[in-house]
């Protein structure tokens, strides 16, 4: 209940901030535990709930009636505004989303190494390739667990600098302790 409430305070707060149309800075946040259906992009990529996540314009959590679409694709925002910003420069805004598939597996992630831009937003779609498996990063608030063949969705804007280790919260077997990975966010 506790951790609902804070989501819900959370959002409120992120929806606000979007509507003071402050467009020059962003505010950390996460979303997480969001599993659904995919929409090819491109390869072996997918895409879970493009409408789920962090706006690439204000960092407010993104709403499915805030849709544009650029060149054939649909993208999410928090507010009306972050529409208007948006069209002024679309790619600048679609180059700050670094998007990656990251699967874990006894006893590791692949890739072992994630390298993102301070201020990007990450959208890692983790999956698990044998048993349940934790996605851990202490550092930025998250924690999600991801069952074999499950595919979720995890943003946040990597607003800290640093290397941060990627851990596995989960009992997975004699390996466990030892599998790790690592999110290398540079200035
Ligand atoms: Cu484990």
């Amino acid at each position: 209940m506790r951790k609902v409430s804070l989501i819900l305070i959370l959002s409120f707060l992120l929806i606000g901030y979007c509507f003071a149309q402050d467009k020059g800075s962003h505010k950390g946040s996460h979303n997480q535990d969001m599993s659904g259906n995919e929409d090819a992009i491109s390869g072996d990529i997918f895409e879970v709930s493009p409408s789920v996540g962090i706006c690439p314009v204000m960092g407010g959590i993104k709403k499915d009636k805030y849709s544009y679409s650029y060149k054939g694709k649909a993208y999410y925002f928090c507010c009306p505004g972050c529409i208007k910003v948006f069209k002024e420069n679309p790619e600048k805004y679609i180059a700050k989303v670094k998007k990656i598939k990251v699967e874990a597996y006894q006893f590791g992630y692949s890739p072992e190494k994630i390298v993102v831009k301070k201020g990007d937003i990450v959208s890692i779609i983790a999956t698990s390739r044998d048993m349940a498996h934790g996605f851990f990063i202490k550092e930025y608030g998250i924690n999600v667990t991801v069952k074999s063949g499950e595919l979720k969705k995890i943003e946040f804007i990597a607003d800290k600098k640093g290397e941060f280790p990627i851990l596995c919260s989960i009992y997975c077997g004699r390996g466990h302790h030892g599998m790790r990975a690592k999110l290398i966010v540079e200035e």
